[in-house]
């Protein structure tokens, strides 16, 4: 199966913060997830260069605006490089120039289609959302809704219109008959209200005067056929998702990838993806994307962390303190991909220290230095006796595992690795339960200890693998330590085969996997 995958493009006006990281982890875990499963797996991520603010964002740091994007370009490459998210592709909308032809040839469609005209737009427009506004819609002392601090713009402008108004009844009937297209599924229940409420038609281009010139042309991608006009910066930046598929150079490429299996995007922009960009696509009669993963927002003492507000903190130093794997662990593990949740330093320490170094790492350190301790590092058949104690750890193991599975297909992680941490736990106790460093005393005893020690090198082996898209880096480390070889595509569904873990390999040397930190306070 293909499995397609993009997040929102974030805007470059400032390096990205850990609530910017949190979808693109997300999605990065299920990408991997998918992978591990055996999916030709295409995961999209980029920057949405040519919103007006971005020039703006240039002259405040006092660079050139082509300078600028491709210093932010570098920033944002460096911090998913560092969180380990690892996009197939990176769009960026100012520069590659098969974006600029697929927003093109879909504004074009949709104008051949009799959804796009010309007309003129009065009302408000909120430069550092892109979203233009009814006087009703803002707060009550005039601000945008959104950003709450912003005044927007009055505006009286000819523009383009695309005639969302008619897509009301084929929106409805979409989401009628594709009740997973927007999970969670109180999103899907607030965009069918708006639905019901009836929409109006929205702007699709700017007047090329309201754009800033570099380079001696307008900033934004032009209209087709009218030099006054630039494509309204929301129209470009959803068609990322179907520029990667190949549209409209490659049609073959596209018959494979087309339709994106998920858009994962934050709470602010449903309703780009979940009305405007679906009427787009059925306004040109490209296929609908199957599914939009809205998750909340990442906030700090109860309030969201944003580029306006500044209460931003980076992930990059996170992960010079921390480690990739254990920002990754912590921020899925704490906050709920269908809520908000706050970023809290005292919690990040709790679960390094309780959950990675105690839990799995000291699994892990026990497990292996046992098995050189006992074995001389060569991994012991079972002895083909087992008792109650085996049956349960295989049982428990057997659970997590599909447990997980379900909770990952479901975008629920901090279900998924409670799931797997039920093993965790099981599997210590287990040790604990059976004293290997008893039973290595006892020569009668020798075949429990095989069957012990393999059950618990089983354990680990299990959760090698459904961590691996949360921690990539320490779980290559767990199996490099446990003698087995790297992960190939497709590996997840081993794990049915309970018991499998290949007697007679030799193991390597204990190394803990989260090393305990001198804890700091405060930090
Ligand atoms: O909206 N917690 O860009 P953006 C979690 N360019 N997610 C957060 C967050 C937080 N505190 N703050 C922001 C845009 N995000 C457009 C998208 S897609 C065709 C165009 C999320 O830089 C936000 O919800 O403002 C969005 O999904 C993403 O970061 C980019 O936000």
């Amino acid at each position: 199966m293909k499995y397609y995958i993009t997040t929102a493009i974030d805007y470059p006006n400032a390096a990205p913060h850990i609530g910017h990281s949190y979808e693109k982890i997300a999605a990065d875990v299920i990408a991997r997830y998918h992978r591990l499963c055996g999916d030709e797996t295409f995961f999209c991520m980029g920057l949405d260069e040519n919103s007006q603010h971005v020039p703006k964002a240039a002259d405040a740091n006092g660079m050139g605006v082509r300078e600028w994007v491709d210093h932010m370009d570098a920033t944002f490459r460096r911090t998913w490089a560092s969180v380990l998210v690892s996009p197939d592709r990176f769009i960026r909308t100012a520069v590659d120039q098969d974006h600029a032809r697929a927003s093109q040839e879909l504004f074009r469609r949709a104008l051949a289609a009799g959804d796009v005209y010309k007309g003129l737009y009065t009302g408000y427009y909120c430069h550092n959302c892109n979203t233009f506004y009814e006087v009703a819609d803002l707060t009550p002392a005039g601000c945008c809704p959104n950003h709450q601090t912003i005044t927007p713009d009055y505006l009286e402008e000819e523009n383009y219109f695309f005639a969302l108004s008619r897509y009301t009844d084929r929106l409805l009937a979409h989401l009628d008959a594709h009740p997973d297209f927007i999970v969670p599924h109180v999103w899907a229940s607030e965009i069918r209200s708006l639905l019901q409420r009836g929409l109006r038609d929205f702007s699709v281009s700017r007047p090329v005067r309201s754009a800033r010139v570099v380079d001696g042309k307008p900033w934004g991608i032009a209209v087709p056929g009218d030099p006054d006009h630039v494509l309204y910066v929301w129209f470009d930046a959803l068609t990322n998702y179907l520029t990667a598929s190949g549209f409209p150079d490659d049609p073959g490429r596209v018959e494979h990838w087309w339709p994106a299996d998920t858009h994962v995007i934050g709470k602010d922009i449903t309703r780009f993806h979940c009305v405007y960009w679906p009427a787009m696509l059925m306004a040109a009669g490209v296929p609908v994307p199957r599914q939009v993963a809205v998750h909340g927002f990442m906030t700090l003492e109860g309030q969201r962390i944003s580029k306006t507000t500044g209460n931003t903190i980076d992930p990059v130093e996170l992960v010079q303190e921390w480690g990739a794997d254990a920002i990754r662990y912590y921020v899925l593990r704490d906050v709920s991909f269908d809520r908000d949740g706050d970023f809290n330093r005292a919690n990040l320490r709790t679960r390094y220290t309780s959950d990675l170094a105690n839990d799995l790492g000291n699994l892990l350190n026990r497990t292996v230095s046992m098995i050189g301790r006992y074995r001389g590092g060569l991994v012991p058949k079972p002895s083909g006796h087992s008792d109650l104690r085996d049956s349960d750890l295989q049982n428990i193991a057997i659970r997590a595992g599909a447990g997980a599975r379900a909770c990952l297909e479901a975008w629920d992680f901090d279900g998924a690795l409670d799931a797997v941490w039920t093993l965790v736990k099981r599997a210590n106790q287990y040790v604990d339960e059976n004293q290997p460093w008893k039973l290595a005393r006892d020569e009668a005893q020798s075949a429990r200890l095989d069957t012990v020690l393999h059950g618990t090198a089983e354990a680990l082996r299990n959760l090698s693998i459904w961590l691996t898209p949360f921690m990539p880096t320490a779980c290559a480390t767990m199996q490099e330590q446990l003698g087995l070889p790297p992960l190939v595509a497709g590996a997840w569904s081993d794990t049915v085969e309970w018991g499998s873990f290949p007697a007679g390999v030799t193991v390597g040397t204990p190394t803990p996997l989260f090393p305990r930190k001198d804890l700091v306070p405060g930090t």
